[in-house]
C-alpha cells in the first residue's frame, strides 16, 4: 500500500489545492456568491465555522469602531515617525502595530479572562477590583487617557447598543458595566473603555449564540483570539496614516528638545 510521508505542517483551516481556494470548506465562489462580508471571513478563518449574521454584524462593527482613534495614540504616532523616517508601508505599519499590547488596544483578550473569571465566581465589583488592586494588577478593559464619566466613548455606547438588540444575552458586559459603575467611584477616567466592552461582549457572543462548547469557549479565552480584533481594525488607520504622512510629503521627524525634560 501507500505509504504516506509523515507532514511537517498541520493546517485546519484552509485549502487551496482545488479548483478554488476554501475558508473552512467554504469554497471561494460560495463565499462571493452568498454575499459574504468580512465577518463572515473572520468566523471561518479564525472560528472554523459560520457565525449566525448578528455575530458576523458584531464583529464588523468591531473592526469599524477600532480601525483609527487618530494621529495622537501610540500606534498612530509610531506609523507615522517611521514613515517620516523614509521608511516603506510595511515597516510604517508594523511599528505602530508593535505598540498594541496591555496598555494600549490589547488588553481585549485579558480583559475577557478576567471579567469571566469574576463573572463566572460570582465575585461582587467591589471583591474583583480590590482582589486586582491586591495583587498589583490593573483590571485590564477599564480606564482610558482622553475618556471619562462626563466625555463616554461613543464606541462603547454604540457596541452595547447593538448587542442589547441583538445579542440574546449580555450577562458579561452587564457584569463590566457594574465594575465601570465600581471603579468609577475611585477616579473620572476608570470607565469601561473599548478594549472591555468588545472583551465582555465577545465573551456574551461566545456563550450565548450557541456556536460554541464551554471548552471551545474556555480555548478561545485562554488562547487569547480577541486582540487580534484590535490588530486587525487598526491596521486599517495605520496604513492610512502611512499614506497620509507620503502625501503630505513630511519630512524627517525630530521630537523637540523643549518637550524633554533633562535632568539627571
Ligand atoms: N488606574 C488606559 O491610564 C490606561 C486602572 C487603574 C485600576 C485600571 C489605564 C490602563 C487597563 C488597560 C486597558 C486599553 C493606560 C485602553 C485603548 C485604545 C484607544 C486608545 C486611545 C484607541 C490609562 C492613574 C491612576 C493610578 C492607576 C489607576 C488606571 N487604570 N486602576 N484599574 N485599569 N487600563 N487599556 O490615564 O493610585 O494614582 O497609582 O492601563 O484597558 O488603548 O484612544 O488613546 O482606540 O486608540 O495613563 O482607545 O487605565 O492613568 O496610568 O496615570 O493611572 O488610575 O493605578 O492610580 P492613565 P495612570 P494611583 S483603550
Amino acid at each position: 500500500g501507500k505509504v504516506r510521508a509523515p507532514t511537517h505542517i498541520i493546517s485546519t483551516i484552509s485549502d487551496d489545492r482545488g479548483d478554488e481556494p476554501c475558508y473552512a470548506g467554504v469554497p471561494m465562489s460560495s463565499i462571493i456568491e452568498q454575499g459574504y462580508g468580512v465577518g463572515d471571513v473572520i468566523s471561518l478563518l479564525w472560528f472554523k465555522r459560520s457565525l449566525p449574521r448578528y455575530c458576523t454584524k458584531f464583529i464588523e462593527i468591531c473592526i469599524m469602531l477600532c480601525a483609527d482613534h487618530g494621529p495622537c495614540v501610540s500606534g498612530a504616532h509610531n506609523t507615522i515617525v517611521t514613515a517620516r523616517a523614509g521608511k516603506d508601508l510595511v515597516s510604517s505599519l508594523v511599528s505602530g502595530l508593535l505598540t498594541i499590547g496591555p496598555r494600549f488596544g490589547g488588553a481585549i483578550d485579558d480583559a475577557a479572562r478576567y471579567f469571566k473569571d469574576a463573572c463566572d465566581r460570582n465575585l461582587t465589583p467591589y471583591e474583583f477590583v480590590e482582589g486586582m488592586k491586591k495583587k498589583g494588577i490593573r483590571v485590564p478593559g477599564i480606564g482610558h487617557r482622553i475618556k471619562s464619566r462626563d466625555n463616554r466613548d461613543k464606541r462603547v455606547e454604540l457596541l452595547q447598543k447593538f448587542a442589547r438588540s441583538n445579542f440574546p444575552s449580555v450577562k458579561y458586559m452587564e457584569y463590566a458595566v457594574t465594575v465601570e459603575t465600581y471603579t468609577l467611584s475611585k477616579a473620572n477616567n476608570l470607565v469601561l473603555n473599548v478594549d472591555g466592552a468588545i472583551g465582555s461582549l465577545f465573551l456574551d457572543l461566545l456563550a450565548g449564540s450557541g456556536m460554541f462548547t464551554k471548552q471551545e469557549i474556555d480555548e478561545i479565552v485562554q488562547i487569547g483570539y480577541l486582540n487580534g480584533l484590535f490588530v486587525l481594525a487598526r491596521s486599517i488607520g495605520l496604513i492610512g496614516h502611512t499614506f497620509d504622512q507620503k502625501r503630505l510629503k513630511q519630512p524627517l521627524y525630530r521630537h523637540p528638545w523643549e518637550d524633554v525634560l533633562y535632568t539627571k
